[in-house]
């Protein structure tokens, strides 16, 4: 946050205008009409930003999703909403079957979620709702009990997704990392047989234009993985043996775990428990990062392909976002502003903020979803990691540009990298709480 220019006018309104409209009592849906349930990381970065208008909703927000955790210790990365027709999303409850097919991980009987998971964004935006108002959060013992689920939810990750055994968390699902449709997963994704169309319906398609979503045959490899998953009972194995045909350690979904570790080493010590478990932890999984998925000639991380294609070529903001870990090497820190400056982001002369893929890559589309447009969050988490890293004066200008962005597109979802033209839907979620948040 900084007060270097002042927010374009309209947005503070606007964003509390969204936020109302997608509340829904007990948290905040993404969209009413494309995304109408609680998703994991979408609740994170928006209790970041509700908690300027309410500390106590923010905190009401990460606790329902936080009360549909798994006693495997897994935050699923949907909490369906009973009152939502069965219909209005797919794939709902019906597919998931949390409550049976999920009994044996440890899924809750109260609630129906997904079986599958989402960036650990989650003790970072406890750690900083709880800053909005620490007098207030210490009076409901808001840390005291979100502190055991976010350890429980980091002992998961890193006891059952360690399946590289590098030390790293894995993803099994290309929906896990958030950035669905990304090119780095075009060839893990190869490998994977379609359920046949016509036995599925998308209800994205609905509320979406087809041109900004996923193809027919991304959505088919969804739904084997998924249902594959869901049938092995969402038991986790370890890589060689039986688990997911999609198999993958990428960067942004371990530096939102550093990130995390280190917030919940805060968390743990304003609730008088151990700090240095997680400062430990965080220490370690910098070392695996960097071991395991850092590329000098590159200047950022790649995603490991662990089902046999190693490191995978193809240049992502994903690659970018380890610029949010606090003790990453300086040189390492260094090359990646370098990086997302240089002819691939483009961030400051060819665009204003940064794309979701390499704008010079062979599957390069300004419209498709994660395959090139501008994403907010990943914008937010940047101009976090260029103030951490000493820039202000970049981190100030990409604050400028999303803030203009985010009003101008009417809080769309994505934008075109190169015009800020709209993509997907309107009155997104996060994109009106990453935006208040940078505004105040
Ligand atoms: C998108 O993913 C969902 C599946 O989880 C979908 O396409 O239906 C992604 O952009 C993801 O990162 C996001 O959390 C979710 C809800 O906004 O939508």
């Amino acid at each position: 946050m900084t007060s270097a220019r002042p927010a374009p006018p309209g947005l503070a309104d606007g964003a509390r205008r969204v936020l109302l409209a997608n509340w829904t009592g007990s948290s905040t849906v993404p969209s009413p009409g494309l995304y109408p349930h609680q998703w994991s990381w979408d609740s994170a970065f928006i209790a970041i930003g509700s908690r300027h208008i309410s500390p106590r909703r923010a905190q009401r927000e990460l606790e329902t999703l936080l009360a549909a955790q798994w006693s495997d210790g897994r935050i699923p990365h949907i909490v369906f909403n009973p009152a939502v027709p069965p219909t209005a999303y797919f794939p709902g409850p019906g597919f998931w079957r949390s409550t049976t097919a999920g009994a044996a991980a440890g899924a809750p009987r109260h609630v129906e979620t997904s079986g599958i998971v989402q960036p650990p964004v989650h003790a970072l935006a406890c750690l900083l709702v709880h800053r909005a108002d620490p007098r207030s959060s210490a009076r409901h013992g808001f840390l005291a009990r979100v502190h055991p689920r976010l350890a429980a939810w980091h002992r998961y990750l890193g006891r059952a997704r360690d399946l590289g055994g590098g030390g790293l968390v894995s993803v099994v699902h290309p929906w896990e990392p958030g950035m669905d449709n990304s090119p780095c997963w075009d060839a893990p994704l190869a490998r994977v047989e379609p359920v046949p169309p016509g036995t599925f319906h998308r209800a994205d398609l609905d509320h979406g234009a087809a041109s900004d979503r996923p193809t027919d045959l991304d959505y088919g490899r969804y739904v084997r993985l998924a249902a594959d998953y869901r049938d092995g009972g969402y038991a986790d194995y370890r890589d060689g043996g039986a688990g997911s045909a999609f198999l993958v350690e990428d960067p942004g979904v371990n530096a939102l775990l550093i990130a995390s570790e280190h917030a919940l080493a805060e968390i743990a010590a304003l609730v008088g428990a151990d700090a240095s478990v997680h400062r430990r932890r965080a220490a370690y999984l910098t070392a695996a990062l960097v071991d395991r998925l850092w590329d000098p000639a590159a200047g950022l991380f790649r995603c490991r392909d662990l089902r046999g294609g190693g490191l995978i070529p193809e240049l992502s903001a994903a690659g970018l976002l380890p610029l949010l870990v606090p003790g990453l090497p300086r040189e390492i820190a260094a090359a990646l502003v370098r990086t997302a400056c240089g002819p691939h982001f483009g961030l400051g002369h060819t665009v204003r903020l940064v794309p979701s893929y390499d704008l010079r890559g062979r599957a390069f589309d300004p419209a498709r979803y994660w395959r090139g447009p501008t994403w907010f969050n990943v914008n937010w988490l940047l101009e976090r990691g260029l103030r951490l890293h000493g820039e202000p004066e970049r981190a100030d200008a990409l604050r400028a540009a999303a803030l203009e962005t985010a009003v101008a597109s009417g809080f769309a979802e994505y934008v075109d990298p190169y015009t800020g033209e709209a993509r997907g839907t309107r009155d997104f979620g996060w994109t009106a709480a990453l935006a208040l948040d940078l505004a105040v």
